[in-house]
């Protein structure tokens, strides 16, 4: 069967050059095509890691949330402590629903005074912010605006960058950014990304520039050996970063996921601090869940034999004697560790590292070893 692109299912600006750079697979993620592979990982993981890797992530969508309300209404849907949040500066931010489950993890982007985008991860927070904002009458417009991430990832990335947009750009600190001109070509510059490996995110603001871009960055990166690549599957679980929907279910709150330090509920309500936290949706249901002591947590799992095919869906994960203990959620041959590593949602007391696990994969029952994240098999 083939998968049909339709109007629903948008492209990016970026997608046929994508296409004609060699990327052949590809996944749809917040209603947007999103490239995934070429037909030789090995390159993508290599430029990655050694070079500079170019990446279509227009999939990535801003919620724009705008108006005499939009930093109160910001602070209010994230989890993490955004009151202090300076123009120029993002944050990752988790948002929770009233029962503490992730609703998504986006990056949150203070524009000017009153303008913040959420650049989100693969769940319909645009439908979300507004019913929020329509409920609690707050003041704001909240929209998908014309913009477009291109990510430039890799120890190199920074002389890509710079090449084509200018020395200023090494000046750029980690989770800062600059609104920044080219020509005719308006963005926002951005030190992030998808990777363990550093780079920028270049949020293009006019969808019609998407091809000059890619163009402009292509050609600066060739000194540099600069590859089409896509988010990296393999490095992004040595590294851990979370992937939203990947990695969690439905039920999954932050401190399962691995996120647990991007919340703020530091200070309890009766304590000192009381009047100085931060009110947010799901933080009564998080302290609970926190008290409650039945949490699951997101491991990091070693996993013996060859490298296994892709995983197509989650799997079970079963103590030595063949009880269901938790789910595979994400799978992966590590270059960097020579290994099968994958992440796996465990019941407690399963995810204390060193158990001794078992997993089907590819027809065979295999051995797993939980372990901490990041990876650390060096
Ligand atoms: N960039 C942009 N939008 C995005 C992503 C992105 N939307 C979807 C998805 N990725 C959101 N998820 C993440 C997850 C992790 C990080 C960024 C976005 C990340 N985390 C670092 C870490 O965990 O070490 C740093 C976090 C911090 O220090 O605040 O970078 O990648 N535009």
């Amino acid at each position: 069967m083939e998968l049909i692109v339709g109007p629903r299912t948008r492209v990016t600006p970026f997608t046929d050059r994508a296409v004609a750079a060699g990327m052949t697979k590809a996944m749809v993620y917040n209603h947007t095509v999103l490239p995934i592979g070429t037909d030789d990982p090995s390159a993508e993981y290599r430029a990655l890691t050694q070079a500079a890797a170019i990446w279509d992530v227009g999939c990535e969508r801003q919620v724009q949330i705008t108006g005499a309300d939009a930093h109160r209404l910001v602070t209010y849907l994230c989890a993490r402590d955004l009151r202090d949040l300076p123009v120029g500066v993002a944050r990752y931010a988790p948002m929770c629903d009233h029962d503490g489950r992730l609703v998504n993890d986006p990056m949150a982007l203070r524009i000017d005074e009153t303008t913040f985008w959420l650049s989100i991860a693969d769940s319909d927070v645009l439908l979300w912010a507004r019913a929020v904002a329509g409920e609690g009458g707050y003041d704001v417009e909240v929209t998908e605006p014309d913009v477009w991430p291109l990510a430039i990832q890799g120890p190199r990335a920074a002389d890509v960058v710079a090449a084509a947009l200018g020395e200023w750009a090494r000046e750029l600190r980690f989770f800062s950014f600059a609104r920044h001109d080219h020509g005719d070509i308006p963005m926002v510059v951005c030190r992030s990304g998808w990777s363990g490996q550093g780079g920028f995110e270049l949020f293009l603001m006019d969808s019609t520039k998407g091809e000059q871009l890619w163009d402009l960055l292509w050609e600066a990166g060739q000194p540099f050996g600069l590859g089409v690549g896509a988010p990296n599957n393999p490095e992004r679980i040595e590294s851990f970063l979370l992937s939203f929907g990947g990695d969690t279910d439905p039920e999954t709150d932050p401190d399962e996921a691995g996120i647990g330090r991007f919340v703020s509920l530091s200070g309890d309500d009766d304590g000192p601090e009381a009047s100085t936290s931060h009110d947010f949706i799901g933080k009564a249901a998080l302290r609970a869940r926190r008290a409650s002591g039945s949490q699951r947590r997101l491991v990091g799992l070693v996993i013996d034999g060859d490298a296994p095919s892709p995983l197509r869906s989650p799997r079970s994960v079963q103590s030595p004697d063949g009880h269901p203990v938790g789910t595979l959620r994400a799978l992966a041959r590590s270059p960097r560790f020579d290994a099968n590593i994958g992440l796996a949602l465990l019941d407690p007391p399963w995810f204390e590292p060193g158990t001794e696990l078992r997993v089907s994969l590819d027809g065979a029952n295999r051995a797993a070893t939980t372990t901490t994240l990041p990876f650390n098999l060096d």
